[in-house]
């Protein structure tokens, strides 16, 4: 699934802007054909958006079901004979789209993209309409996983009440949250291309493949530097080439040469083309770090969310831009995409600012932290999930392999790997990770300790969650260096692998100050955090630190969350904490830059 672009052979037209939109209220429109005709008493709905924070109506917010999105698109007059796809960056958590009343695509999953050729269903010159049902609901059988509860007792709850249970703690935003956009490709297109790299002495290599639809007689591969300068040529659907002394990607220094994909048919005539930002760099696991081009990497920076104010989680490159520029400012290196695949934009620019990404599938929530009350069972995580964790596997590295950014793959967060059924469920999913991608480590991010733990055998990298001083002995700093050196060395010695913190942190209300510190105050969380780097300074096989979170972020109601989970170093707004200034200490080893 390549991103859609625009260069002359294909073209994209974007559909961002106000649709039509109306709440299923009585989750009826599929009995009632809603797709058939024209939906009726809509209000408007911007998208890319969640739809949840954007009207003042609690029951909008809230609602559990379907939500129906349309609007009417033309076809341009140059787009004859064309092939014309119909693409949606992510609609959260399922969609079903048709165009002019007949069903073009269904989706299940919230964070990935899908599309479809409508090339024999529109009509040029008139109007076409265009339909999106997006459904909240998650249940055991998705990623994140969560429940419907019913309430049958009507002594106390109206009839039929629900509600969406979820164990995590994002607010489960819902909407069209990327890009919906048409574009075009010759009848006859590349379909895909993969790309792997290496470095032999002061050469990259570069091994492509390529896929293609309709009669093709050739490929054609041209590597163009960042001064637009031709550096190498190749030919045929599966080949490699090398360019000399090239500059590699690294992480904070990112080089990205152009790869032209070029077909052209039996006459020698050019039939479609594909840019692709390429950027050559090796990674590996050797004993206690990973590297990056051979050197040793250390993760410095944070868990992020897509997430923002009246936005929700939609895609919004000002968000993206603001971010990437605290990132590089507080001198963090990478970030993990907690808890769900990033957007496509957002990949691209951390491709383009060499900032290092772990890329996480939304296997989120299915731990319970508890002896007897499973997961892994019949009734919740079972083989309807597992399918769906490896098919959203799949499409998160066939997005995403291409990217130069991303250095490892995250299988899920914060599983019950104490239980027994966890062991050839995780195995199954990091067998399939490798599989499809041997050139990236993969990890697991840990909440469960290192006695009971049984997967981390199929993984090259262990991630921990670890939340001393705030979840467990609550405000007791001076207990967190112990705690945290103590496990540090059992997850070690039980499977002699690198190991990165992936969340460690406090909550920290903007403006809240209190020497000597406590709970809530900005003092507290960077004297947390001081606790917790004593630790990580000491073990030669922690090979990162990720503060949980990089910005505050919206959750669902509950007494342990005051307006959203405030463990943010930045405010939503995206405004420093005191805590900000210290990492940035930290990480640049110098003192704060105002
Ligand atoms: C975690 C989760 C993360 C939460 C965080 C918290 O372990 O992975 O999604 O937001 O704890 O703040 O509770």
């Amino acid at each position: 699934m390549l991103y859609p672009l625009d260069n002359g052979i294909r073209e994209v037209k974007e559909l961002s802007g106000l649709w039509n939109f109306k709440v299923d209220f009585k989750n009826e429109g599929f009995e009632k054909r809603w797709y058939e005709n024209p939906l009726a008493d809509t209000i408007e709905m911007p998208v890319p958006s969640s739809y949840n924070d954007l009207t003042t109506d609690t029951a909008i917010r809230d609602h559990i079901g379907d939500v129906w999105y349309e609007r009417i698109i033309f076809i341009p007059n140059g787009w004859v004979n064309q092939r014309i796809v119909l693409r949606v960056g992510s609609a959260t958590n399922h969609a079903v789209m048709w165009v002019n009343g007949q069903e073009v695509a269904r989706h299940k999953g919230g964070y990935l993209p899908f599309e479809a050729d409508i090339t024999d269903l529109v009509k040029q010159g008139e109007k076409n309409r265009v339909t999106i049902a997006v459904n909240n609901i998650l249940d055991w059988s998705c990623l994140p996983s969560g429940e419907i509860k019913t309430y049958k007792d009507t002594s106390k709850y109206p009839e039929g009440y629900k509600t969406q249970e979820t164990y995590f703690d994002f607010f489960n935003y819902s909407g069209i949250h990327r890009p919906v956009r048409l574009y075009t490709t010759p009848k006859s297109y590349i379909e895909d291309v993969t790309v792997q790299t290496d470095i032999q002495d002061s050469n990259g290599v570069i091994k492509y493949s390529v896929s293609t639809q309709g009669d093709i007689a050739s490929v054609k591969v041209s590597a163009f530097d960042e001064n637009n300068k031709l550096v190498a040529t190749s030919k045929g659907k599966n080949n490699q080439f090398i360019i000399k002394n090239a500059h590699l990607w690294e992480p904070g220094n990112a080089y990205l040469y152009s790869l032209v994909f070029q077909t052209e048919s039996e006459q020698g005539v050019v039939q479609d083309r594909y840019e692709l930002p390429v950027g050559i760099r090796t990674v590996r696991v050797a004993g206690k770090q990973l590297l990056i081009n051979e050197k040793p990497f250390y993760f410095k920076g944070f868990g992020k969310h897509e997430d923002s104010d009246l936005h929700g989680r939609g895609m919004d490159e000002v968000i993206n831009v603001k971010d990437f520029n605290l990132l590089k400012w507080i001198g963090a290196n990478s970030f993990r995409t907690s808890h769900y695949p990033y957007s496509e934009e957002l990949m691209r620019l951390a491709d383009r600012e060499g900032l290092v990404v772990l890329d996480e599938v939304p296997a989120v929530g299915m731990c319970f932290w508890s002896e007897t009350n499973t997961v892994f069972n019949e009734e919740r995580v079972n083989e309807q999930t597992l399918e769906h964790h490896l098919q959203v596997i799949r499409e998160m590295i066939k997005r995403d392999k291409n990217h130069p950014c991303v250095v490892m793959w995250s299988i899920a967060n914060e599983v019950a790997t104490n239980e027994e059924a966890s062991e050839p469920y995780i195995r199954a999913v990091a067998e399939e990770t490798k599989k499809l991608d041997s050139t990236r480590p993969n990890t697991i991010v840990h909440t469960m300790w290192p006695s009971v733990d049984r997967v981390s055998q199929y993984v090259d990298v262990i991630c921990l969650n670890k939340y001393f001083g705030w979840y467990s002995d609550h405000g007791k700093l001076d207990l967190i260096e112990k705690h945290m050196d103590k496990e540090l060395l059992e997850w070690y010695e039980k499977y002699k692998k690198p190991i990165i913190i992936t969340e460690y942190g406090a909550d920290a209300i903007a403006g809240y100050h209190q020497v000597p510190a406590v709970t809530f105050t900005e003092e507290f969380q960077i004297e947390l955090l001081h606790q917790f780097h004593k630790s990580f300074d000491k073990h030669d096989f922690v090979i990162g630190e990720q503060v949980w979170a990089f910005a505050d972020f919206a959750t669902k109601q509950g007494l342990t969350r005051v307006v959203g989970n405030k463990k943010g170093i930045f405010t939503r707004q995206r405004h420093p904490k005191s805590a900000a200034f210290y990492l940035q200490k930290r990480w640049l080893g110098k003192n704060p830059k105002w």
